[in-house]
């Protein structure tokens, strides 16, 4: 069996968690549930699990610069078999995205989204131009670069620059190539079973949520159901200094079945936009 795609999912959570330090403890909360609602049951429910957590998708950020735009990141994955799925796009954000899935249904979804660079300030292009300019040519050949972090140096004025004008070109700066967020699987959770009773346990256990356009992003009427976690500020080693800010999150997703009840696989731009804010150092 081919384990190329395992791996390279296994280095991404691992990459991960170690910038989305509320990611470790929901994960193991989640996991502690299931393993007890499954011991628990009698009949044999199809989502007791024993614990194990499903992946909905990960996320993934880039610049449409030819080296690093979209094309490039979905490789890693498109050599393993997963195929384009929706495309969707974020006008007033400048951003363009991709979703790819794999025929095996126990993969998750990648959603892969790049900035569109040639609709930001002068300024702000040069600088964007320069960070990529700097990545070992052949570097983004490897398997391994989506998940390899920041691939150039970065100062403080210049995450600034690109903070002011574009919270996503900040974030892709700071981290470079890595997932920002893994999504749980609510379908396959015996508990909690749905999105408003998992938010209001992440809540009580002291979990900061985005509440951007509400805490539930989307509705059974479009066929998903989203919230996350607000990025916890970690620590960033800059050229310059140190700084803290928003790393990586966490987020959980409901599908519901289509007309020829399966379940939905695609994004929801309108919800996608309002997940996006999950890492942003201002409110929106
Ligand atoms: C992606 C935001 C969109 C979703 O599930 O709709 C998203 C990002 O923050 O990079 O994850
Ligand atoms: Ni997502």
């Amino acid at each position: 069996m081919d384990n190329t795609i395992h791996t390279l999912l296994q280095a991404m959570w691992e990459d991960y968690l170690e910038l989305a330090p509320d990611a470790r403890s929901i994960h193991e909360l989640f996991a502690t549930i299931n393993r007890s609602a499954s011991n628990c049951s009698t009949s044999n429910s199809p989502t007791s699990n024993n614990g194990n957590v499903v992946n909905d998708h990960i996320a993934l950020r880039t610049y449409n610069l030819p080296r690093v735009n979209l094309a490039v990141i979905a490789r890693a994955f498109t050599d393993n078999g997963y195929v384009e799925g929706g495309e969707y796009e974020f006008p007033a954000r400048k951003l363009f995205a991709r979703h790819f899935q794999h025929p095996d249904p126990e993969l998750p979804k990648v959603f892969i989204s790049e900035l569109l660079v040639e609709e930001l300030s002068e300024q702000a292009q040069k600088h964007i131009t320069s960070l990529v300019d700097q990545i070992t040519p052949g570097a983004t050949q490897s398997p391994l670069f989506c998940c390899s972090g920041r691939p150039w140096q970065l100062d403080t004025r210049t995450y600034d620059e690109l903070l002011a004008e574009s919270e996503y070109a900040a974030w892709v700066a700071a981290f470079g190539y890595r997932a920002n967020h893994f999504t749980v699987s609510i379908n396959h959770l015996s508990e909690p079973d749905n999105i408003v009773d998992l938010n209001n346990l992440l809540q009580k256990h002291g979990y900061i949520l985005n509440d951007t356009g509400g805490l539930v992003k989307g509705s059974p009427d479009v066929l998903l159901e989203q919230s996350s976690t607000m990025a916890k500020k970690i620590t960033v080693e800059f050229t310059d200094g140190r700084r803290d800010i928003p790393g990586c999150f966490y987020e959980f997703a409901k599908r519901y079945p289509t007309g020829d009840g399966t379940l939905y696989q695609g994004f929801v731009a309108a919800s996608a936009d309002k997940i996006f804010t999950s890492t942003h150092t201002r409110a929106e």
